[in-house]
């Protein structure tokens, strides 16, 4: 069976890594985080000293991932976009969260001053949506809230709901 690969993407603390393992569970796709993967593999290129945080490789992540991603059914969560081969995902999903929402999310977090106004920032600009846009086709790039536990289980509803068509119409 032809299962399609989704992609997850939005600022730091959107809710994407609670939305792919609920998804998962439901699905029976797979998921994976890209940020868990960088650091089990060690899949970096050095280290950010402003953001403190270890620099991407991103031509391994994308090597890493290849054979899974032909395969199909995977769930693939990251806070960026523009690396990954446009053929690999049917459909690309930008969580979205109010500025006061995300903002108590990161600082439970413990994020520095600024890495917290950097994210608060990129949710406002809406800067991962417009680098779906520019990496994906436009039709198959939505937005979803992601505020409260209520967006949750509908965003679940409707990705589900998504897949069992996507399913249904690539049947051979
Ligand atoms: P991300 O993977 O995008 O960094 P996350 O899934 O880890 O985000 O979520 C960040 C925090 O927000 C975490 O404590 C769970 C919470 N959260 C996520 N989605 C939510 C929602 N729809 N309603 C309420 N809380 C949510």
């Amino acid at each position: 069976m032809l299962l399609p690969n989704i992609l997850l993407t939005g600022t730091p603390g959107v809710g994407k890594t609670m939305l792919g393992k609920g998804l998962a569970s439901r699905s029976g796709l797979k998921y994976i985080n890209v940020g868990d993967l960088a650091r089990e593999g060690q899949l970096y290129d050095g280290y950010d000293e402003e953001y403190e945080c270890p620099i991407l490789d991103e031509d391994r992540v994308v090597d890493e991932l290849e054979s899974q991603m032909s395969e199909g059914g995977v769930i693939v969560d990251y806070n960026g976009c523009d690396f990954f081969p446009e053929r690999w995902f049917h459909t690309v999903f930008v969580l979205q969260a109010d500025n006061s929402v995300l903002y108590k999310r990161l600082e439970t977090r413990g994020y520095n001053e600024k890495k917290l106004k950097d994210n608060i920032q990129c949710e406002i600009f809406q800067i991962l949506y417009e680098e779906a846009l520019a990496s994906y086709k436009e039709e198959i790039v939505h937005q979803l809230p992601s505020n409260k536990p209520e967006d949750l289980e509908d965003n679940i509803n409707q990705i589900l709901k998504w897949i069992k068509q996507w399913i249904k119409d690539h049947r051979s």
